[in-house]
């Protein structure tokens, strides 16, 4: 049997058709894979020697979902429920071998298979509510009928995945194969299942677990959905598609759910939240690295400073299972820390001689001159192979590096904030700083689970310099008597995590009723406009990684993509008369996109 294109593959062994997706990386639903798997199955169905169908991915991961590029943009010849159609309505056992991220799109044909072996170590899930839209596939349909309502709510509300363990206990896959390899274990549970002559069972028939729900199950994760996603509408959405499920009619229930897929689709919500998953991607992509360039592997780091900030930091770097020694002079402060910190692959140091053998240094001393350039100094002898990293939140990198003989290996980590919530890990490249060094700075963030974002030098870099304009005009309306729970509120219903902006009252202050219109442009217009000033002294690589710093790092709702997406929403033209009207000056960087019709965003 020829390939069918050049992303699937059709092959006949023992009256077994293997059918291979290879579409890198992550073998996503394109339209082009989806005409060729239809194509392949057409053919595998209609051939009298076929008796078995096994649907397999090459590379990395079985389908990770649909192409998310092509949503809303490219169609498939073949609409994805007519090709669902050709591999349930088989008439022989169609079987998929899942390995990797088995996710959305990906998860929806497994389910219209009717026998699915994982590898162990495989993780599937329906994460599309994280991308503001809703398994178009089928998916709302075919897991409750699975796992049941209550379970499919949690599963498609919270978008989280699950292991293959956790998989084969609720019955999204038949059998786990804890082998190298899984293709041989897929066709020996092919063979299996033709020798026991057991029928091709279709997910969509399955009616026993979808009886049982009652009202108050879908208002519970109404109230959930309410207080994990605040604001969104995919999750209310998905509920109302899991109640057609449980009302019994597949086909009713798909109408519901390819209505309700498409709305989500077409809203602004949705739009946001996957610019934001490639803003997230870009981030980490620097201009004018060498393409070359290896990041240095970080196996053992140490930090230099036992204050919060040290602590925070030699605590995230072991919770990457990096091992860690901290140091600090004042022997109190390093046991406290030691104390609080309490992880294995922990090293307490009094003295610096113990950074040697580390790959990776940070200081977190007081955030002076004088005292990171002393112990930068210091590091630079004694831990004479380490990539040195200075976490400070406003000083000049290229300062503080010619404190050592190797500026090249001198960059910024400016942990936002050491708390777990923040994601966003600022990497400052100072000029000498080497393209080896900032790779290794972004696997080290990706390593660490947070998003690496490029900085150049300036006091506050991007995150705290933006947040700084923001505090101010909180701190401007409290001072004019507006209220702080006005602020708070208007904040909240514009998506912000609730008190962000806990703002106390000046006692005795006149109170001032200010719109909510006007305090919204007061929180976010200086905002968006330092935003763009960043952006024009080339602080910030590119917008989209200012908007990952506030969505990741202070709570910027993902489902409106950032302050800079935000500002190419309104336009810019009405952003810079919103900016006058507030009495200060437009950045340049506004004023010469707005004239050439730019976005700041792109
Ligand atoms: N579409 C297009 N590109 C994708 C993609 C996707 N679904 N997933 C990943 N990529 C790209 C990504 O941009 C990056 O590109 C590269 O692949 C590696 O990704 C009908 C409508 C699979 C767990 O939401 O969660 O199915 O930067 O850096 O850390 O109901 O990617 O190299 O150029 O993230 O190893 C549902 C999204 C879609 C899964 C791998 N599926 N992807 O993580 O690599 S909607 C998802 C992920 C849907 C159906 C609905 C992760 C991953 P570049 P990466 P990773």
């Amino acid at each position: 049997m020829p390939a069918i294109n050049e992303v699937v593959d059709l092959t006949l062994e023992d009256g077994v058709a293997l059918i291979t997706l290879d579409n890198p990386p992550v073998n996503a639903l394109s339209p082009k894979l989806m005409d060729g798997m239809h194509d392949a199955f057409v053919q595998a169905i209609g051939d009298p020697e076929v008796r078995a169908i096994l649907l397999l991915c090459a590379g990395r991961t079985f389908i990770a979902g649909a192409d998310i590029k092509a949503l809303g943009v490219e169609s498939p010849k073949v609409d994805f429920f007519e090709l669902q159609g050709k591999i349930e309505g088989a008439g022989k056992p169609v079987v998929a071998a899942l390995h990797g991220t088995c996710l959305g799109g990906g998860l929806e044909v497994a389910l219209t298979c009717h026998y699915r072996i994982a590898a162990s170590g495989t993780k599937l899930g329906l994460p599309e509510v994280n991308l503001g839209l809703l398994p178009g596939g089928g998916g709302t349909q075919r897991l409750p009928r699975i796992v049941g309502i209550a379970a499919a709510l949690d599963l498609l509300v919270s978008g989280r995945q699950v292991d293959a363990s956790g998989a084969l206990s609720v019955g999204l896959v038949d059998v786990i194969a804890d082998v190298a390899d899984l293709t041989a274990a897929a066709k020996s549970y092919v063979r299996a299942l033709l020798a026991e002559g057991r029928p091709a069972k279709r997910v969509r028939d399955l009616t026993d677990k979808i009886g049982d729900a009652d009202a108050a199950v879908f208002e519970a994760a109404r109230a959930q959905a309410e207080k994990l996603r605040h604001g969104e509408e995919a999750p209310r959405a998905i509920i109302r598609c899991v109640e057609a499920a449980a009302r019994g009619d597949f086909d009713a229930g798909i109408a519901v759910e390819r209505a309700e897929f498409q709305k989500l689709l077409d809203g602004p919500q949705s739009a946001a939240l996957r610019y934001a998953f490639f803003a997230e991607r870009q981030a980490a992509k620097v201009a004018g690295l060498a393409p070359d360039v290896q990041p240095r592997a970080v196996t053992r780091a140490g930090v230099a400073g036992a204050g919060p900030i040290g602590s925070g930091i030699a605590a995230a770097l072991l919770d990457a299972g990096i091992e860690t020694t901290l140091f600090d002079a004042d022997a109190v402060a390093l046991s406290d820390a030691g104390a609080a910190i309490d992880r294995p692959g922990l090293t307490l140091a009094g003295s610096p001689d113990h950074f040697a053998a580390c790959d990776l240094v940070v200081e977190a001393v007081a955030d002076a001159p004088e005292a990171k350039q002393a112990i930068l100094a210091e590091l630079d002898q004694t831990a004479p192979g380490a990539l040195l990293a200075t976490s400070t939140t406003h000083l000049d990198v290229d300062a503080l590096a010619r404190a050592t003989a190797r500026p090249g290996r001198v960059i910024g980590l400016h942990f936002l904030s050491s708390g777990s919530a923040n994601r966003v890990l600022e990497i400052v490249r100072g000029k000498a700083t080497s393209d080896e060094a900032v790779a290794t700075a972004f696997t080290l963030a990706r390593k660490l689970k947070r998003v690496g974002v490029l900085s150049g030098i300036g006091p506050g870099f991007i995150g705290q310099r933006s947040m700084r304009v923001l505090k101010r005009s909180v701190d401007a309306m409290i001072g004019e008597g507006v209220e702080p729970e006005a602020i708070n509120r208007v904040a909240t219903e514009f998506g912000f995590a609730a008190g962000l902006f806990v703002a106390r009252a000046v006692p005795g202050a006149m109170t001032q009723a200010l719109s909510d219109d006007k305090i919204l442009d007061r929180l976010l217009i200086p905002l968006i406009n330092e935003a763009a000033h960043i952006l024009g002294e080339g602080i910030a690589q590119r917008g989209s990684d200012i908007d990952m710093v506030w969505v990741h790092g202070y709570g910027w709702p993902a489902w409106r993509g950032g302050p800079i997406y935000h500002a190419d929403l309104i336009g810019l033209s009405v952003v810079i008369q919103k900016v006058r009207s507030l009495g200060l000056n437009p950045a340049p960087r506004l004023i010469e996109y707005a004239a050439a019709g730019r976005k700041l965003g792109e």
